[in-house]
């Protein structure tokens, strides 16, 4: 990623060796607080952040244990660790005849516990030629691993900088926000390359494509106060429609939410010519929303689109714990 001009999270250059002195000369060249990660951990395990040298050796060799009880592999990075940061990932997608493009931002910010509430393109307040910029290396990077198929490029974004972290090489959830602001079918085009067909598009048509705002709320059978799973039988499930508005979900009415599953059961998603509209839709759609027998977290979804901090956009990686927390209080 370095090679392609991603920029890149400050940190060690792969692997950290295993000599305590040139652990902490790694860790005095990047700065503290680091965070050692485990190279075969992702979505939030495997992780320990270190505030002084003085806790660092052992952070690391605690580390190395778990990541190799855990993933059968203890291998640890370190990386400058950020205290405040968005989370903003752009979407990719590449052939096989040497095309990639990049499908824009996505928003993540909005999470609890490493699973994501809300999701929503573009980021709001992320200047446009600093996207283009950062999404144009990531389309190099794809050229430059020969890269196949839709993908992301996770970072955080602090002070107006982007930080890459991570690579999912895959379809992701939120992929519904995108698709509203591009007019791609991302599932659709990965088939498509996936059978060795060219991209039907190219940057520039993207680009001029690109319109509005989309918001995606995910809806999951839980509590929506205690966040306990709910399933069940639902006696009732009705959507809400018209223009701008997206339900991908397979439940119907009388369907039964089995027990020992993800508690996600659908996404609405909305689209709007401007962030304001896409969320007046995403209020009104949530109001029209109808489900009997479980518990789900419409409610809570319901409380954020009235935030003013959300309503502002540009919350943080940590808002919505901290929003939780207090809001206990009340
Ligand atoms: C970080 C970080 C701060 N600094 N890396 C958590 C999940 C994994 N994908 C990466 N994670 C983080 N890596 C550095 N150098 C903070 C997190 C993090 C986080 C990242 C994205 C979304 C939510 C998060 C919640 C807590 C911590």
């Amino acid at each position: 990623m370095i090679k392609a001009g991603v920029p890149c999270v400050p940190g060690s250059d792969g692997e950290l060796p295993d000599d305590p002195a040139q652990i902490k000369r790694i860790a005095k060249a990047i700065g503290y607080p680091v965070i050692i990660k485990a190279a075969g951990g992702g979505g939030g395990r495997g992780m320990r952040v270190v505030h002084t040298e003085a806790a660092l050796v052992n952070a690391v060799q605690m580390t190395k244990a778990e990541a190799g009880a855990a993933f059968g592999n203890p291998a640890v990075y370190m990386e400058k660790f950020l205290q405040n940061p968005r989370h903003v990932e752009i979407q990719v997608i590449a052939d096989t005849h040497k095309n990639a493009v990049y499908l824009g931002e996505r928003d993540c910010s909005m999470q609890r516990r490493h699973q994501k509430v809300i999701e929503e393109a573009p980021a709001p307040g992320i200047p446009r030629r600093l996207v283009e910029k950062v999404g144009e290396r990531c389309v190099a990077a794809c050229k430059k691993i020969n890269y196949r198929g839709a993908g992301t490029f996770e970072f955080l974004y602090e002070n107006g900088e982007f930080y890459f972290i991570e690579m999912n090489t895959r379809v992701q959830v939120e992929h519904p926000v995108t698709e509203m602001i591009t007019g791609v079918d991302i599932v659709r085009t990965q088939i498509m390359v996936a059978a060795g067909e060219k991209l039907p598009f190219t940057q520039r048509e993207i680009n001029n494509q690109m319109r509005g705002h989309a918001i995606e709320c995910r809806i999951n059978a839980e509590d929506p106060y205690n966040f306990m799973p709910s399933p069940g039988r639902v006696n009732m499930w009705h959507m809400p429609g018209g223009p701008g508005v997206r339900v991908d979900s397979h439940v119907y009415s009388n369907y039964f939410v089995p027990p020992n599953y993800d508690s996600m059961i659908g996404k609405l998603i909305v689209h709007g010519d401007t962030r304001e509209q896409a969320l007046a839709r995403m209020r009104t759609a949530l109001s029209e929303v109808v489900i009997e027998g479980i518990k789900t977290n419409v409610p809570l979804h319901q409380d954020l689109m009235v935030d003013a901090a959300f309503a502002e956009g540009g919350t943080n990686i940590h808002y919505l714990e901290h929003w939780l927390e207090q809001r206990k209080k009340r």
